[in-house]
């Protein structure tokens, strides 16, 4: 049995894009930001922090989005994994963490941009900053996917979808015009049978509701 607990829209939704990559048969438990639900002692005993993905899998329970696609790349779809000693393995833990340096700017920009809901809490100065050091995250990947398809001159591996599900939330936060290749590699991404799976499972949105955020004119507050 697999379980994924998932709020939709989250870095969640990494693993539930892999595991439609991988094939595999899965629930999915959606849970909310907004009713407590992840601070539940029962919630907390999956996830300690209380944050989604938690994956419960075989009579396990893993926690970190990282650490979950790697053990489910050991353990269940090694052609979606580069194992210790393949020619690509660095190459691939590297694309596999960077994911998460753009996911901390992204965590900022979420707060900055829809979870402070005053004016007042938010910092237009914070939210250029971010946005620039996230579109220097993404211009690292334009500039290898100009010489191929994928993120590893190898073709789509798992580290595609953890830096896809980045660079897709990122368009809400960055232009994409300076940066072609990663364009086209989201239209790829898109493009993908299990990717399409993925996205009618995510669940009713919760947390993006534009397609684009704006830093708002300091002048104006
Ligand atoms: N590095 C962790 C980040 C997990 C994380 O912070 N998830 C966010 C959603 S994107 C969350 O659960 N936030 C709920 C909270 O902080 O209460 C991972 O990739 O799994």
């Amino acid at each position: 049995m697999i379980r994924l607990h998932h709020v939709p829209q989250a870095r969640s939704f990494r693993i539930l894009w892999l595991l439609e990559e991988m094939g595999e048969t899965f629930e999915v438990a959606i849970h909310s930001f907004f009713d407590r639900s992840l601070r539940s002692d029962d919630y907390l005993a999956l996830s300690p922090a209380g944050r989604v993905p938690a994956l419960e899998v075989d009579g396990q329970v893993l926690f970190e989005s990282g650490a979950i696609t790697e053990w489910l790349c050991e353990t269940r779809a090694p052609d979606l994994g580069r194992a210790p000693g393949a020619p690509e393995r660095a190459e691939w833990l590297e694309w596999l963490h960077f994911a998460e340096t753009a996911g901390q700017h992204l965590a900022a920009l979420t707060q900055q941009h829809i979870v402070l809901r005053e004016d007042w809490m938010r910092s237009p100065t914070v939210m250029r900053l971010e946005a620039m050091r996230l579109a220097r995250v993404l211009a690292v990947a334009d500039r290898v996917l100009q010489g191929h398809d994928w993120l590893l001159p190898s073709g789509f591996s798992a580290v595609d979808v953890a830096m896809g599900y980045s660079a897709l939330t990122a368009r809400r936060f960055v232009r994409l015009d300076d940066l072609p290749a990663l364009a086209g590699w989201l239209d790829r991404i898109a493009a993908r049978p299990a990717y399409q799976r993925a996205q009618a499972r995510d669940g009713a949105a919760q947390v993006y509701t534009r397609d684009f955020y704006e830093v708002p004119d300091d002048g104006a507050r």
